[in-house]
């Protein structure tokens, strides 16, 4: 301890603070859901010991030397009493890994890991990974499904990339096994895949997002579902459509599956993102639909419009305008946690229920397409309010 730096002390006493902070509902209201008033991790959050080399002979200015930039789209995952987050983190130098937060509170408390998840470094042309999707399977596993980037050096655009979907495996959070990256045989790029956690006709299900380029989904239609028999190589031969992109909507330039879908008596429900194209640039907001409890590639209920939008401080960030989700959880008390990052910079948390889900999925009317049908629908909930009212 002699040679430690005495500023490690201090910022390590900063960072105590922070994470015994005890978040709180914010005044957000919309009966849907509670937006929680601080964010649940952030590069703040990250162990000291991952960026400062704690040396005072090494180190004599205690500088930052591998920092950390931003903490976002995280998997999520509960599991016996305890909340587990696993979060992209993105260093200074722009690439990301992924690291494991637990806490026994779904709001606050988030530590992490002594030591980053170390994957298996199976793909040579593999540059950056982020986004996993953490799954508990009936098959007994937790799967990571994430998106695996690699310079597309096909083409001569400096910025030209490949995204495939990577999976890995586990018991613990621990020990990760790496199995062969997703193949789509009709789709040539893949990102927001996420692994239903149950069998459908005795096989793995995957929802996708085909997608003919890297950033353009091209003729890609919106989130797709596909069945592969052996998950250690896993293939996808035909992509059906679930919920499809549509024009003039909040998904409109792509969408893609975000959490695990949560099982309810009323169906499958997903909590997903859509895009849409502004002159500031792309908007990322989350939506919700559901899916056929037997057949959960069947779009039964979808509401209209966004479920959660930037607001505030969430509207700025590296990639600003953008909240994204990857990961919710359902405790034993049926109480929903939905964990989205915004503008590509920090955590967050909004809490629900499942009745209060079900409610909002299947009783929230639906997109009916053009302003005047919207004014319509608008029209019918003013006079129905009216005359509950006793104004006419
Ligand atoms: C970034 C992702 C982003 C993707 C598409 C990647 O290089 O790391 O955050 O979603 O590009 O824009
Ligand atoms: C992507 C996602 C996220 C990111 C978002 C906004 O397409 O996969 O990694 O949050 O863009 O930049």
């Amino acid at each position: 301890m002699k040679n430690v730096h005495p500023m490690y002390k201090k910022l390590l006493a900063q960072q105590e603070e922070l994470l015994k902070r005890k978040n709180e509902k914010s005044e957000f209201y919309n009966g849907i859901y509670d937006r929680y008033k601080y964010p649940v991790l952030t590069n703040k959050h990250v162990p000291i010991m991952w960026q400062y080399d704690l040396d005072k002979r090494t180190n004599p200015y205690f500088q930052e030397r591998l920092g950390i930039n931003a903490v976002m789209n995280s998997g999520a995952l509960y599991m016996n009493g305890k909340y587990y987050l696993v979060a992209r983190i993105e260093g200074n130098d722009r690439k990301s890994f992924f690291g494991v937060a637990e806490s026994k509170s779904p709001v606050d408390g988030f530590r992490f890991h002594d030591y980053p998840i170390l994957l298996e470094d199976t793909c040579p042309e593999e540059t950056n990974v982020y986004d996993m999707r953490l799954t508990k399977h009936e098959d007994g596993y937790i799967y990571g499904v994430f998106c695996s980037e690699s310079k597309d050096k096909t083409v001569k655009d400096l910025s030209a990339a490949v995204a495939a979907a990577g999976i890995v495996r586990t018991k613990d959070l621990e020990h990760w096994e790496r199995l062969d990256n997703l193949k789509t045989l009709h789709s040539p790029q893949q990102r927001n895949v996420v692994l239903h956690p149950e069998f459908v006709n005795g096989k793995y299900a995957f929802y996708t997002r085909p997608m003919d380029d890297f950033i353009d989904t091209g003729s890609g239609g919106g989130i797709g579902f596909g069945l592969c028999d052996d998950i250690r190589h896993a293939v996808i031969d035909e992509e059906k459509m679930t919920s499809i992109r549509k024009y003039h909507t909040i998904t409109e330039v792509k969408n893609g599956a975000g959490a695990v879908p949560i099982k309810t008596d009323a169906g499958w429900i997903h909590i997903a993102h859509g895009v849409r194209n502004t002159a500031a640039g792309l908007r990322y907001v989350i939506y919700a639909f559901a899916t056929d409890l037997k057949d959960p590639s069947k779009v039964i209920a979808e509401p209209s419009g966004l479920l959660i939008a930037p607001r505030g401080i969430e509207r700025v960030g590296d990639v600003s305008n953008v909240v994204f989700t990857n990961g919710a959880v359902v405790n034993e008390k049926n109480e929903v946690y939905i964990y989205y990052a915004s503008s590509d910079t920090r955590m967050h948390v909004a809490g629900t229920t499942i009745d209060k889900l079900v409610d909002y999925v299947f009783n929230t009317p639906a997109d009916p397409g053009r302003s005047v049908l919207c004014v319509e629908q608008r029209c019918d909930l003013i006079r129905d309010n009216l005359k509950l009212l006793g104004k006419k």
